[in-house]
């Protein structure tokens, strides 16, 4: 006896359909994040752990919050004894991997604050993926010893 197999058609409501179609990625997971609170006009840096749980690289492209007039995403080099802050455009989180925005390395760099900032609160920050997700976190603000 000899059978074809078909494929069995499964009818799927079509409002269930386009709501797939819709879904957020929904990749990427941010966690302990935290902000320097610095006196007067020095930048406070902001500290992350990003997690990408999907099998492709994400880039986090930007980082915005209306308590700061500006974020940047920035990288410290150290070389010797010295060492320096450049500004990067984007920064890659590995398929499947972490990455931590941490002191001496990459951190967010929030400058022109809109009011001064009261260690203990939190600041509703917005990070912005190159797969079309944004997410929402809360940051602790803490003094500048990191407490
Ligand atoms: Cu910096």
């Amino acid at each position: 006896m000899h059978r074809i197999l078909r494929p069995i058609a499964i009818a799927l409501p079509l409002s269930a359909m386009s709501l797939a179609a819709a879904a957020a990625p929904d990749a990427m997971m941010v966690s302990d994040c935290w902000i320097r609170s610095m006196p007067g006009d020095v930048p406070s840096g902001g500290y992350f752990k990003l997690m990408n749980m999907s099998d492709k690289p994400v880039e986090l492209t930007g980082v915005s919050t209306d308590a700061f007039g500006m974020s940047m995403l920035h990288e410290t080099q150290t070389s010797g004894s010295t060492s320096k802050m450049i500004m990067v455009n984007k920064v890659t989180v590995p398929a499947n991997g972490t990455l931590a925005f941490a002191p001496g390395g990459y951190h967010v760099m929030f400058e022109k604050a809109r009011k001064p900032l009261a260690v203990g609160s939190t600041i509703p920050v917005t990070f912005a993926f190159n797969n079309g997700e944004k997410i929402q976190a809360q940051c602790a603000v803490k003094n500048a010893a990191g407490q």
